[in-house]
């Protein structure tokens, strides 16, 4: 018999497409709520959407809290099926908490069932855990793409901090320090948390087996290796610099590495901002807005 931890969880990992490919069947809206961001990374152009959890290249329109409640009414109406409500940037949600809370406590007086998302940076995870649990966010994503300020410090040039921009080694030992300080806690306060991690050749392939086990000591659900999106016509500063992407050899390979420690996701979309319905089967979200208004 499971533990009622444990079937609680099994609970939460049923229904989100994200978390386990047998929830293939539920679909997802992500509000794109969130503009800001508190650091840079050398693989987002902020022209674009997040590129934690998003590809770049295509521009989301943002959206009031209200106005995602409402498309969100819409979607829901369209594509019962909708069972997890994201908020994936196109900057960091937790560098927006006003937007991000708004919108989850909006969502969750509409619609008690639907499960909240949020995928974060991690630098302000400790600081917001506390709202968004009582929001009743359960799903979390954290961005960590190494534990090691060196590499860190080859792919954040500036992370925003106290009032501070840090720069070099400090800002990427920071920004390590606040991601596994919210890692810890919320798993402790009982979030079912994956990890995302943009997979960038040269810079932190040979790091991803050690990485991935350290993960694993903490308690994270699954670990989802991204490729990086490096086109120099996207206008990253990863494109800019030349640097390139991962083949799906080395994909494979670091997924392998990762997989002596942690549950490997394999089916992730890369997904824009405001990604709606099932993954790889997104919806036409102009023709959607362009029919019947939403009633709320
Ligand atoms: Fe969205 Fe992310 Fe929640 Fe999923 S996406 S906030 S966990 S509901 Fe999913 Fe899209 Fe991959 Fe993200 S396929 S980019 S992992
Ligand atoms: Fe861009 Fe996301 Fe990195 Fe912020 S955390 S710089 S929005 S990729």
């Amino acid at each position: 018999p499971l533990s009622a931890q444990a079937s609680k969880q099994a609970a939460l990992v049923a229904k989100h497409p994200c978390f386990s490919k047998a929830g293939h069947q539920y679909a997802r809206i992500h509000l794109p709520v969130a503009p800001a961001c508190n650091i840079q990374c050398n693989y987002c152009n902020r022209k674009f959407d997040c590129s934690n959890e998003t590809r770049p290249g295509v521009v989301s329109k943002l959206l009031s809290p209200a106005a995602a409640v409402k498309r969100f009414v819409k979607v829901k109406k369209h594509v019962p099926e909708t069972q997890v409500v994201g908020i994936a940037g196109p900057g960091d949600p937790l560098a927006n908490p006003k937007a991000t809370l708004a919108s989850l406590k909006a969502i969750e007086k509409v619609d008690t069932d639907v499960h909240l998302c949020v995928s974060t940076n991690g630098l302000a995870l400790a600081d917001q855990l506390e709202s968004l649990m009582e929001a009743g966010v359960r799903h979390l994503t954290i961005t960590i793409n190494c534990i090691d300020a060196d590499i860190g410090q080859r792919i954040y040039p500036w992370v925003y901090f106290n009032q501070r921009r840090l720069r070099g080694r400090e800002a990427a030992q920071t920004l390590i320090d606040r991601q596994l300080l919210g890692l810890e806690a919320a798993i402790k306060a009982g979030m079912l948390v994956k990890v995302n991690t943009v997979l960038i050749p040269g810079i932190n392939d040979f790091h991803i087996e050690s990485l991935a086990k350290e993960l694993g000591r903490y308690g994270a659900f699954i670990h989802n290796i991204m490729p990086l999106i490096s086109d120099p016509a996207h206008g990253t500063y990863f494109g800019l610099m030349g640097q390139r992407e991962p083949t799906k050899q080395e994909l494979n390979l670091a997924r392998e590495q990762a997989g002596q420690s942690m549950q490997q996701m394999t089916h992730c979309q890369q997904c824009r901002a405001d990604a709606v319905g099932k993954l790889g089967q997104d919806i036409d979200l102009a023709a959607l807005e362009n029919s019947e208004p939403a009633q709320v």
